[in-house]
């Protein structure tokens, strides 16, 4: 369905995905995979006629990208599991354009940039009309940067930083972006009457720099505001003692900790343990950090985030409801009902469109409007959301609904 335009790099670089074994799980069901190619088979010949999979006219296929191991593999167990849910739904109700959903594969990226790009390759030498990933901004930006040069449509369900979409127009996204998520982090704490702030960021990562920069720049604007503390680390740190007891020294009141949930539970202990009794902030990486053991810690702590399971709203408890039903709900989060959003959101340009050709979706999909599980909106001129944001606190190390906030 998509263009076969297939290049000699591109044919290079599945081989040396393959080589290094990018991590797949096939779809029950589902086509197979590429056959592997060698080496000595990787020419612009056998490029064109290495078609992995054509499709057979009566399914649509699509292609899909999570962390399914790593430190973010909750997450992409949760999406690969929404996005399961996702097809069922809709091929149980006749599929779309009368045809039944299939997804290729689901491969995973590990949460590592390089597998990001090795699984998009993968994906792609399949007949597909669409991708749909990754969860993090790092490894997103590079796998955006292929597809809009090979004329593939590409939606992240929750990369929320905001060079994402700025790669072309065939990047779309289910989620806000960090320039909105990071004032209202900001703007909340500040309106618990925070004045002293300290950050902590990775400093190796696109999602964690960005929602750095848009906090301390909105802190900078609040009325007394002092950002009297930055701390760097790396996606890899496990020890933080050094950052948190300068957190303390420094006397700040809130604490932001814009990063992920492998490492939320390490950062919310050292800076108890270091004495540290104030707020402490996260954003959309937080959802499902594990506080077992350590749930007084996380008194005081809060998160932004795309929905909460206990919002009333219809579709929240329809998703979660199906989604309990399935799986359970140990492995039940936000990001698994953006991976939701962004399937149904592919479904329903293609009704729109007539069509599942890419450009034909990619057209369809522009400006479109969608009432999803994480929110109603349009799409703006960048392929980008702008919906309300979820505010999440820790009670006695459970995550608790607070509201649900415009985005400004
Ligand atoms: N937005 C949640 C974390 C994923 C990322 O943007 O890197």
């Amino acid at each position: 369905m998509k263009k076969k335009v297939v290049s000699l790099t591109l044919c290079i670089a599945m081989v040396a995905a393959m080589i290094t074994g990018c991590g797949s799980t096939q779809a029950a069901g589902s086509a197979a995979p590429a056959e592997e190619a060698t080496e000595e088979t990787a020419t612009e010949e056998t490029a064109e006629e290495a078609p992995a999979e054509e499709a057979s006219g009566d399914t649509i296929n699509i292609g899909v990208v999570a962390p399914l191991t790593g430190g973010y593999a909750l997450f992409g167990e949760s999406g690969k599991n929404s996005v399961e849910l996702a097809v069922k739904q809709l091929n149980e109700a006749g599929g779309v354009l009368g045809k039944q959903i299939n997804i290729v594969e689901y491969v995973d990226d590990k949460g590592d940039s390089t597998e990001a790009v090795n699984a998009y390759n993968r994906l792609v030498s399949q007949d597909i009309s669409a991708v749909v990933g990754t969860f993090s901004s790092s490894c997103t930006i590079p796998m955006a940067e292929r597809a809009q040069e090979e004329g593939m449509l590409l939606i992240t369900p929750s990369a929320t930083n905001a060079k994402v979409t700025l790669v072309g127009d065939h990047i779309f996204r289910a989620c806000f972006i960090d320039p909105i998520q990071g004032p209202m982090m900001a703007k909340f704490a500040y309106d618990e009457g925070m004045k002293k702030a300290a950050v902590i960021y990775a400093k190796d990562d696109d999602y964690s720099n960005g929602l750095y920069e848009s906090i301390s720049e909105a802190w900078s604007g609040f009325d007394g505001a002092e950002l009297v503390y930055t701390g760097e680390c790396t996606s890899k740190d496990a020890d933080f003692t050094a950052q948190v007891s300068q957190v303390v020294a420094s006397g700040a009141e809130v604490l932001f900790y814009p990063f992920m949930l492998d490492t939320v539970p390490l950062v919310v202990q050292q800076a108890r343990e270091a004495g540290f009794e104030g707020m402490i902030v996260g954003g959309d990486g937080w959802d499902g950090s594990e506080t077992s053991g350590i749930e007084s810690y996380f008194n005081n702590t809060y998160y932004t985030n795309h929905y909460a399971p206990e919002d009333p709203a219809e579709k929240v408890q329809a998703y979660v409801a199906a989604y309990k039903e399935a799986y359970g709900e140990d492995t039940l989060t936000s990001i698994g009902a953006c991976y939701y959003d962004a399937l149904m959101m592919v479904a329903q340009a293609m009704e729109t469109a007539g069509s599942a050709e890419t450009e034909d979706v990619v057209k369809a999909m522009t400006g479109m409007s969608f009432e999803g599980v994480t929110g109603s909106f349009t799409l703006d001129e960048n392929g980008d959301p702008k919906k309300p944001i979820t505010f999440v606190e820790f009670v006695d190390g459970v995550p608790t609904w607070k509201a649900n906030v415009e985005a400004e």
